[in-house]
């Protein structure tokens, strides 16, 4: 049985070794709510921040805003950068960026990633393009 544990646990930490980056520390994005309908051309600012898994802002990031979509490839929005507490704010005159299924846009913020520091995205918000 010892031989038996041993080789097991020898398993455990190649798997380990593999699959369990040796950087990569957790982010959260958080983007601050948005208006759920709105006039075309209306200016909307999307406001956020980035979070390191300590929960100090990360400075310097690039973020981008996209509208999300089922089958194509999610339309990027806009991009900006974090400021030295990891805040980000930028803005977007209203737009309808699909033609299907309706005139709602699916907001969502993106932080792709460095070697750092791994990616995450905020939760979605649909606005309705009057
Ligand atoms: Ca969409
Ligand atoms: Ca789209």
């Amino acid at each position: 049985m010892e031989a038996v544990g041993g080789v097991i646990g020898d398993i455990g930490g190649a798997i380990g070794d593999i699959l369990v980056p040796s950087q990569g520390g957790a982010t959260r994005i958080v983007l601050d709510s948005i208006s759920s309908s709105v006039s075309e051309g209306t200016i909307i600012v999307f406001t956020g921040q980035l979070f390191a898994s300590n929960n100090i802002g990360l400075a310097g990031a690039s973020i981008n805003i996209y509208d999300d979509d089922p089958i194509a490839f999610d339309d990027l929005i806009v991009t900006g950068t974090t400021d030295q507490d990891g805040r980000f704010r930028m803005t977007w005159s209203a737009k309808t960026m699909d033609t299907w299924p309706d005139s709602s846009v699916e907001i969502y913020a993106s932080f792709e990633g460095t070697n750092a520091y791994s990616s995450s995205t905020s939760i979605k918000y649909t606005i309705e393009i009057q």
